[in-house]
This record gives structure tokens, C-alpha cells and sequence, in this order.
């Protein structure tokens, strides 16, 4: 590998492998997931791939369902790379014809003599915190040619948007990030984490952070920028030190004021990753991509990665929209809260594909920090549900994975996921039952 990243010897190895077999002839098929890290890792695989002239065929999808397998399955590919899924469903991967490979970062079930595995779990390496599919991708990119050290800035941006960078980037994403900075694909610079042409609309229009009192308040805001003397014209960029510092401490005391976790708070000033090439920062990118993904334009996330200019502003019309509906959820959660239990907080989010993003922004800026929050969204005859916790009740024995799994099959539904953040779905008649399962399995691990 290059010898710019430091891997235990079996990874290295299981990336060669892949390597190699990428390298033979025949149908070649991609299927990764839809959010950003998933995007970011089908895009990096995507100019890895190009680079050898290999032809392929990609697919976004929502998830592994039987609908993904059904299709792999009729298609007959010699060849099925999975990103950043499969590791759970080793049983149905191990039932397709030709070479299976899935390169992923949740929680593998056992290793497998049929699939090929790159996953960080098997090697000692947190798959939450210190690399993503994105990451994985990456490495396999520049095995196969270190060249595609160009590609690091998106999976950099995958990270992100599987908030991996939450208190500094780590572990295998580290490594990332310092051979891009090395290398001049990026650099860092220390800047107010906001996103947005004036002030007036980084704090207005901001959702993440989501300002409680603020965020999609205009009035508020004016008059709260007003208090610092601030012109809510100016560009984030342009603010001179001393108002940038007197800003910073005034959202960072608003932040501690609704409750948010420390590591929350010191988000707002971040070692921005800025890709140069791009004209953005990588958490842009990665916001962007989310915003493609959720609003079902995946390929325009994937042309954005891939460098085309005019993806840019259509994606960049698209996110205003996105945040619009999310602003508006989220302030709908602010005035409205949500319902209580013993261990758990739960509320009703509309539109299944916005449910993940608005329970993370909720649990992260609004809710009680002491529970994990569960959304749950209606799709027909069934129940998605979506979760997330905090890394502190992370550490004081939440595994959200293992609860929305154990109380979705208690019901005859399914789930799983990480230990922060996981998703189940259920059959819709079964709400009751399956709330106050996960109710009193999140009870026992926090006991
Ligand atoms: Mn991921």
C-alpha cells in the first residue's frame, strides 16, 4: 500500500485480494448505499475504477432489502462489490453466484469462505469512529494505484457524513487526512463551523448546528447580532478576530443553554477541511451529498464527487431545500417536544427518508440528552424506525443496534446498525409492543 498508511498486514491483504479480483474480466456490479458516506465511497470506487478502464455498473440504494437481492440475483453478475452494507446479511450474500465482495464498516456477523470481507472490525479498528465505507474505498482506490490518492478529499467528506469527524478525526480516518493534507489535496484551516453566504444566514438557516431560539427565527437573529454589534451582512469569512471571538462564545453559551453535549459545542470552531479543486470544505461536500441523497438525486451526488461544475449549483439549490423542510421539522420539534418513556424518547417523522437526519439533529441540539430518541415513519403496512443516541451513552452502555434488533424481532420485524445510531422495521400494528420493548432493553443497558 503505497507505504503512506500504516494497516495490520490481514487488512492489507484483504484489500490486495480485492484488488486483484476487481481486476479480472466480466459483469461487474456496484451497490452502494444513499447517504453521503455511501455516495462518497461508490464515487471514490467509481474514479478508481475508471482509472483501469474497467467498466461497471453502479446502484444507490436505500438498503439491503429482498427487492436489491431478488434483482442481484436474476442479473447474474460474475461480480457484486457492496459498500458500505452487507456485513449484516452475510446469509443472503453468501447465496449469489460469482464473486461477492463487501467492503463495510458496521458490525460484521462471522467471517465468511464465500465473501470477500474488507470491514475494520475484523482487524481490531472501530468501524464507528475511525473509518467509514468511504475510508475503505479509499484504500482499496490506492491499492490498486496510488495515484488515486486524488479521491481522498471525498472520502474525507464521507467521514463527515457519517460523523466520524465528531471530536477530531481518528484512527484510519487520521491517517486519511494527513496524507491528503500532505499531498496537498486539501487543506485545514480553523474557521467558525457554519455554512452560508452572510452570518445572518449561517445562524438563520443553519441546522446543524440547529440554534435553538434561532435557527429558521430571522427576527431573533437580527436582533441577537445586533446585541454584538454584528452587521448581519458581512461574510462568515470576512469578520475580524474579535468579533469572530465574541460570535463563537455567544453560540457556543447557546449551544450549553439547550442542553447539547461538550463535544457538540466545540464543533463550532473546526479544523475546516477546504478542497481546494472544489471550492468547498468537505463537510460542505458531505452536506451536499446528504441533501442529493435524501431528496432521492443520488447521481447528482455521485457526479458532484466526480468533479462536474454544474452539479454544484443544482446540488446547491437542492440542500436550501432540503434544510428548508428540515428547519421546519425541527423547529416543529422545539415547540411541539415529543413523547416521553421511562428509557427512550420517540416522536413521528413524516417523511421516511428525512426520519434519520431528523432524529440525529434532535438528539444532537433539542432532546433530552439522558435518553436515545427513536423516529418513526409509516410506509404502508410497516414502520421505519430510525436511532440514535450520544457517544457518552455510548459509553455508559447503549447499543442501539442491539435493542431496535432484539425488540424489532420480538414483533416479527427486523433491525440493526451501530451502537449510536441504528434503524428496525416493524410491522405498523406492532408500534405499542415495539416501544415499550425497546423501552425496557434500552432500561437494562443503561442500568
Ligand atoms: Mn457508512
Amino acid at each position: 500500500m503505497s507505504g503512506s498508511v500504516t494497516l495490520p498486514a490481514e487488512f492489507s491483504e484483504a484489500l490486495g485480494h480485492v484488488a486483484k479480483a476487481l481486476r479480472s474480466n466480466g459483469q461487474l456490479r456496484v451497490v452502494t448505499h444513499y447517504d453521503a458516506d455511501g455516495i462518497a465511497a461508490g464515487a471514490v470506487l467509481a474514479g478508481a475504477l475508471a482509472r483501469e478502464d474497467r467498466q461497471f455498473h453502479l446502484t444507490m440504494a436505500k438498503g439491503f432489502d429482498d427487492d436489491l437481492m431478488d434483482r442481484l440475483t436474476k442479473e447474474g453478475n460474475d461480480m457484486v462489490v457492496f459498500l458500505d452494507m452487507g456485513s449484516g446479511q452475510i446469509d443472503k450474500l453468501e447465496t449469489l453466484e460469482g464473486v461477492t465482495i463487501a467492503l463495510d464498516h458496521h458490525k460484521p456477523v462471522r467471517k465468511s469462505r464465500k465473501v470477500l470481507q474488507v470491514n475494520p472490525h475484523f482487524h481490531g479498528i472501530n468501524g464507528m469512529t475511525e473509518a467509514c465505507s468511504s475510508t475503505l474505498s479509499l484504500l482499496l482506490a490506492i491499492t490498486l494505484d496510488p495515484r488515486n490518492w486524488a479521491l481522498s478529499p471525498i472520502a474525507l467528506a464521507g467521514a463527515v457524513g457519517d460523523r466520524q469527524h465528531m471530536g477530531g478525526m481518528k484512527g484510519l480516518n487520521q491517517q486519511v487526512l494527513d496524507q491528503a493534507a500532505e499531498k496537498e489535496y486539501l487543506s485545514i484551516q480553523k474557521s467558525l463551523n457554519l455554512k452560508g453566504t452572510t452570518i445572518f444566514k449561517a445562524i438563520a438557516d443553519s441546522v446543524d448546528p440547529y440554534f435553538v431560539g434561532l435557527s429558521g427565527r430571522g427576527e431573533n437573529v437580527t436582533a441577537f447580532l445586533d446585541s454584538m454589534k454584528i452587521n448581519p451582512d458581512t461574510a462568515l469569512g470576512s469578520l475580524d478576530d474579535f468579533y469572530r471571538r465574541k460570535l463563537t462564545s455567544m453560540l457556543s453559551l447557546r449551544l450549553m443553554g439547550q442542553g447539547c453535549r461538550p463535544e457538540t459545542v466545540e464543533e463550532l470552531v473546526t479544523d475546516v477541511m477546504w478542497i481546494p479543486t472544489m471550492e468547498l470544505s468537505a463537510a460542505d461536500l458531505a452536506d451536499l451529498l446528504n441533501a442529493c441523497g435524501r431528496l432521492g438525486h443520488e447521481s447528482l451526488g455521485l457526479a458532484l464527487c466526480l468533479g462536474d461544475k454544474g452539479a454544484r449549483d443544482e446540488a446547491d439549490s437542492l440542500r436550501s431545500e432540503y434544510n428548508a423542510r428540515l428547519r421546519d421539522r425541527l423547529m416543529f420539534i422545539e415547540t411541539e417536544g415529543v413523547e416521553q418513556r421511562d428509557h427512550i424518547q420517540h416522536f413521528e417523522a413524516p417523511v421516511a427518508s428525512m426520519a434519520g437526519a431528523e432524529c440525529g439533529l434532535a438528539m444532537q441540539y433539542i432532546l433530552d440528552q439522558a435518553k436515545p430518541t427513536l423516529a418513526l415513519s409509516t410506509v404502508g403496512s410497516k414502520i421505519k424506525v430510525s436511532s440514535r443516541g450520544t457517544k457518552y451513552l455510548v459509553s455508559k452502555g447503549l447499543d442501539l443496534a442491539a435493542a431496535l434488533k432484539k425488540a424489532a424481532e420480538g414483533v416479527g420485524g427486523g433491525g440493526g446498525g451501530h451502537a449510536v445510531a441504528s434503524g428496525a422495521t416493524i410491522p405498523a400494528n406492532k408500534k405499542e409492543d415495539f416501544i415499550a420493548s425497546c423501552d425496557s432493553i434500552v432500561g437494562r443497558q443503561l442500568d
